[in-house]
């Protein structure tokens, strides 16, 4: 759908009127199908927060069990090459909830004193436009103040926590001090000290299912698990005693602890005979994390390289299945490129309601769950997390992670370990400046402060001597400062290209 060759992306605007042009024409076909008497499908939006790329049963974990996802797997179509918009949780999340990138959906790094903005749309607002209930339960992480929060988001209820994670006990923010409380039911503070916080979300699908069953809705259960602390409960924590490894004995626990909530709601959507009325979608918001509070590590990635925080394979391509009985194939699976932008057009789709009316990146890819053959409506894919970038084409991916690019074939190098860029240096160049187009797509129409913010924060200066390291604002071509100035004229160093490294080389190629 989004042309993205050699020559740069195409404009904001005709790509707007492409996505416009596919919705028309996808909407005639739901409302021919609704007007047979059909309802249109509810809408069960399950995340799991960390889960590792390999970390289920169904995608090659065999040393944990995962017994209600892989069931979901069997009655539904499994994606093997889906990809989040970022290897951390804000800026996944906001690329999930408005089938944006994350620098385009105004949150390119996690929400702390800025969330996403308001006059973002979220899949939530897209359908209670058209008339959906709408709940969310779990862990948000898109913004605390004003115009940031579920409720002025597009979620009728919520309850849950807005920070990126709590102790599921104390409901106490889990990262740093001052010690604060951060669990909410709408905007009111909320208190339930001592109940185990994915009970909590579980009790409260449930009575949200059982209070819409009659009417279509949009239930979004971001679970906090198995994201740290790490604290499965007892009786799942004995199930992997025999396990050498503590570290994965921890994690191993908490995916199967997340494993049964997630299998209670499902079983509720059974017992109100709702299974067959509702599209179910389930994914991991990024890979593992190997950080402290989560002992270093427990989570896999299998075959590929990387983890939380990265932009190899294990940071961004996870686990994602799609469940509706009767409706969708079932126990298939999909190898085309797929992403999490993409859920927001296929909901749209499938619900047959009008897309937000302004431009979107994921296409609807109804055709690829219905058929192995359809193609993928991606030829290019970006991620920019802090100063590490990548992109991939094709079967070409290009990696920014430290001084040198590292370009792979995933086709014949699943684990990114064999760096091609020196063989391929026009296949270097040729997605080098498909991010540098990308990443000038991304922010040009934003908000004059939400650019800046953006410049700022994600795009850095091509590592020559005077520039290492270090961020500049994107304010037009002109230096603003001595300093500016200095650094587009680093002697010995072609630093014409702004964003992006592999034109900023030392003079005569190296
Ligand atoms: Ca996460």
């Amino acid at each position: 759908m989004m042309a993205a060759g050699a020559d740069g992306w195409a404009g904001r605007g005709v790509r707007a009127c492409l996505v416009w042009i596919a919705a028309a024409g996808l909407h005639a076909g739901a409302a021919a199908a609704t007007a047979a008497g059909e309802r249109p499908p509810n809408v069960l939006l399950i995340m799991a927060d960390d889960q590792g790329a390999w970390d289920m049963q169904c995608y090659g974990a065999t040393d944990l069990a995962t017994p209600h996802l892989d069931a979901l797997a069997s009655r539904g179509v499994r994606f093997r090459q889906f990809y989040v918009g970022s290897s951390i949780c804000s800026p996944s999340r906001a690329c999930l909830m408005t089938g944006r990138y994350p620098q385009r959906a105004g949150l390119p790094t996690n929400a702390g004193k800025r969330g996403m903005p308001t006059e973002q749309i979220t899949i939530a607002e897209m359908l209670g436009k058209a008339g959906y209930r709408t709940g969310l339960f779990g862990k948000w992480h898109l913004g605390e103040g004003e115009g940031e929060r579920p409720n002025a988001q597009g979620f009728e209820e919520f309850l849950g926590h807005r920070g990126g994670c709590i102790d599921n006990y104390s409901h106490y923010f889990y990262w740093s001090g001052p010690n604060r409380h951060d669990l909410w039911r709408n905007d009111e503070e909320h208190f339930e000290p001592g109940i185990f916080f994915p009970e909590i979300v579980v009790r409260e699908a449930c009575r949200f299912l059982e209070a819409h069953r009659e009417h279509p809705f949009f239930l979004y259960l971001p679970f906090n698990t198995p994201h740290y602390p790490m604290q499965a409960e007892q009786h799942f924590i004995e199930m992997y005693a025999a396990m050498q490894d503590a570290n994965r004995q921890r994690y191993a626990a908490f995916v199967t602890s997340m494993d049964d909530k997630i299998g209670r709601v499902l079983g509720k959507l059974d017992e109100l005979g709702l299974s067959r009325d509702t599209l179910v979608i389930f994914l991991s918001d990024n890979g593992h994390s190997v950080e402290d509070r989560a002992f270093g590590g427990g989570g896999s990635a299998g075959p590929y390289r990387g983890h939380k925080f990265t932009v190899w394979e294990g940071g961004l391509r996870l686990p994602c299945i799609v469940s509706w009985p009767g409706r969708i194939p079932r126990g298939e699976v999909r190898d085309q490129i797929v992403h999490a932008m993409d859920w927001l057009p296929t909901v749209a789709d499938y619900c047959g309601v009008a897309l937000p009316g302004h431009p979107i990146d994921g296409a609807s890819i109804r055709t690829v769950i219905e058929s192995p053959d359809a193609p993928s409506p991606h030829e290019a894919l970006h991620w920019q997390v802090g100063e590490r970038w990548a992109v991939r084409s094709g079967d070409w991916k290009l990696v920014r992670d430290g001084k040198q690019p590292h370009l792979s074939n995933l086709a014949a190098d699943l684990a990114e370990a064999t760096n091609l860029a020196e063989q391929h240096p026009d296949v270097v160049t040729r997605l080098a400046a498909l991010h540098e187009a990308w990443a000038a797509d991304t922010l040009a129409g934003t908000d004059k402060a939400l650019f800046e913010l953006k410049a700022g924060q994600v795009l850095s200066r091509p590592e020559c001597p005077r520039g290492r390291g270090r961020s500049i604002p994107l304010q037009g071509d002109a230096p603003r400062s001595r300093s500016m100035a200095r650094e587009r004229s680093c002697p010995g160093w072609d630093c014409a290209t702004r964003l992006v490294a592999p034109t900023c080389t030392p003079a005569g190629g190296g």
